[in-house]
């Protein structure tokens, strides 16, 4: 199988725009940014999405978890984000690696559509 954009990324293959980075993780700027803040925080590890989590993956899932706040503070989130994992045609993924989406810098609507 073809390496997904997010493995070339994380192979230092194409850029990105990279807000924190670990042993684990890689978080980046959305290309396409559906808020004034969109960071896309990622495992290094090939996983398709939440769907394919196994109890092999509870460290790496923590971890992302735990990495979620660490960069919204990064970016300046005081009052506030989202994180979206679509998951599966349905959730509206496009890119087979799990990513945690991280949305932020203005008050967003709710539902999502
Ligand atoms: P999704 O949940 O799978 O739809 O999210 C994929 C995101 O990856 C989406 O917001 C894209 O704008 C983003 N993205 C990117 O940041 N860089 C890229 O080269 C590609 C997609 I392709």
């Amino acid at each position: 199988m073809p390496d997904t954009i997010f493995k070339k990324i994380i192979n230092k293959e194409i850029p990105a725009n990279i807000a924190y980075e670990d042993d684990l993780c890689i978080a980046f700027h959305d290309v396409q940014p559906k808020a004034p803040v969109h960071v896309l925080l990622i495992p290094k590890q090939e996983i398709e999405n939440v769907a394919a989590l196994t109890e092999n993956d509870r460290d790496v899932a923590g971890h992302l978890l735990v990495k979620v706040h660490e960069v919204a503070e990064l970016l300046d989130l005081e009052n506030g984000y989202r994180i979206v994992a679509n998951c599966g045609a349905d959730g509206g993924q496009s890119v087979d690696h799990l990513h945690f989406h991280i949305l932020g810098g203005r008050a967003l609507g709710w539902p999502p559509g």
